[in-house]
């Protein structure tokens, strides 16, 4: 089938394609640069600590800003559509003297800034509350010892500021997002000590000037992490609290509940309270794996309900997962476009129907058309979407060349 008939097979449903290809230019998905290197980072040699994971040893591996850096423009030629780079802040680039993550200044991600100027990328950025040694007993905002508290404190103020350079530099909005790893293995005495000491540090942090308009701050839950398994400061209740009483963004990773809750679910809870809500795309396999982003039913089912809220402006999406297993490239295609697809998936959906079927309590019609729906010419519509944006259709080739000509080499 061509896409000029599968144009048309929409058309009877009310669905412009034109239209919709349209609206995908429109569609930006913030991009992980820590698959790349299996969330090392350049600021020091630590190993990955904070209850997160990547398993594999996959060979070519980042480790240098020329690496890494390297890695992004193949993954970004396979991609088709707008991207943001979302960096964190161990990716910081030393070129006189190292500093500790409490001063680091906007002058140590000029080369970061320089890389997204010259691609036309906006930047994202994370305060990085890990794999370091000032996390004292796996805890950092809400250690009882007020100097670990005070560094971390000082280290999330640093990033906003960094933060600011990055939205002044790149003209783009730079959504900077806090996650803490802080938690406890087994049961604890005090649930409430850690948490408000949590709730404070974070108040200090907010304390500062900044431009709101530039910059928007979103806080991240976790139910439990590796060697953090009883207890998380930062769960889903604080976060929520927090950020709604203190205009912060809520900011949800779908790895990050218990596995029958799903995060498609709780979008529209969110935006009935929230002008903006964020998300970290992954996938979890029995536990918070990290694994790469498939073209799944809660991946579509999360893009739908961006889509038929009419929410795509609202929602800034950005992926986050880091498998060390296969090829790093190949994941972030992989993922980034399917999160793509899902979108582009949603966007041809006629909401409006369906949602006619629903209030109308017409249930039976309401499953059948679900299920007809399916059977669409999607890939046509994707395939002329790629076509539109110079990328591969199949970008398998590319990514097994890469890996023959540079990673392996490495
Ligand atoms: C960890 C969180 C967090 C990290 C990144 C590296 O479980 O998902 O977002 O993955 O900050
Ligand atoms: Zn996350």
């Amino acid at each position: 089938m061509s896409y000029v008939e599968a144009k048309q097979r929409y058309e009877k449903l009310n669905i412009n394609t034109e239209e919709v290809l349209e609206k995908m230019k429109q569609v930006n998905v913030s991009v992980h640069c820590w698959q790349g290197d299996d969330v090392q980072g350049f600021d020091s040699k630590e190993a990955l600590s904070g209850g997160i994971q990547a398993t594999g040893n996959y060979p070519g591996k980042a480790s240098t800003p020329e690496h890494l850096m390297m890695d992004l423009d193949t993954a970004f030629n396979l991609i088709p559509g707008k991207k943001k780079l979302n960096l964190h802040s161990c990716y910081a680039i030393f070129e006189e003297g190292h500093v500790d993550r409490d001063k680091i200044e906007p002058k140590h991600f000029k080369k970061w800034v320089d890389y997204a100027k010259e691609r036309g990328l906006g930047l994202d950025f994370n305060p990085t509350l890990f794999s370091h040694p000032m996390v004292k007993d796996n805890l950092t905002l809400s250690s009882p010892d007020a100097e670990i508290r005070k560094f971390w404190i000082d280290h999330v103020k640093a990033c906003i500021r960094i933060s600011e350079y990055f939205a002044e530099e790149t003209g783009e909005v730079c959504v900077m997002n806090i996650w803490i790893p802080d938690g406890y293995k087994d049961i604890p005495a005090d649930r409430l000590g850690p948490r408000m000491r949590f709730k404070e540090s974070l108040d200090e942090i907010f304390a500062m000037d900044y431009d709101r308009e530039k910059v928007v701050v979103t806080l991240e839950s976790k139910v439990f992490g590796i060697g953090l398994e009883s207890y998380t400061v930062g769960s889903a209740e604080f976060t929520l609290s927090y950020s709604t009483k203190n205009g912060i963004t809520p900011l949800m990773d779908n790895g990050h509940y218990h596995p029958t809750e799903v995060v498609s679910d709780k979008m529209s809870a969110l935006l009935c309270f929230n002008e903006k809500v964020a998300l970290h795309v992954t996938r979890g396999v029995r536990w918070d794996s990290d694994h790469v982003v498939l073209f799944d039913d809660e991946t579509k089912e999360i893009m739908k309900e961006i889509v038929a809220h009419d929410a795509l402006d609202r929602v800034f999406i950005a992926t986050d997962y880091f498998d060390a297993s296969i090829n790093r490239i190949s994941a972030w295609v992989t993922g980034v476009r399917n999160v793509k697809k899902a979108v582009l998936y949603a966007l041809l959906t006629p909401h409006a129907q369906l949602r006619k079927l629903q209030d109308e309590n017409r249930t039976t019609e309401l499953m059948l058309m679900q299920e007809q729906l399916k059977m669409m010419p999607f890939g046509e519509i994707w395939e002329e979407y790629c076509r539109r944006e110079n990328v591969e259709l199949d970008p398998t080739a590319a990514i097994l060349d890469y890996e023959k000509k540079v990673l392996v080499n490495r």
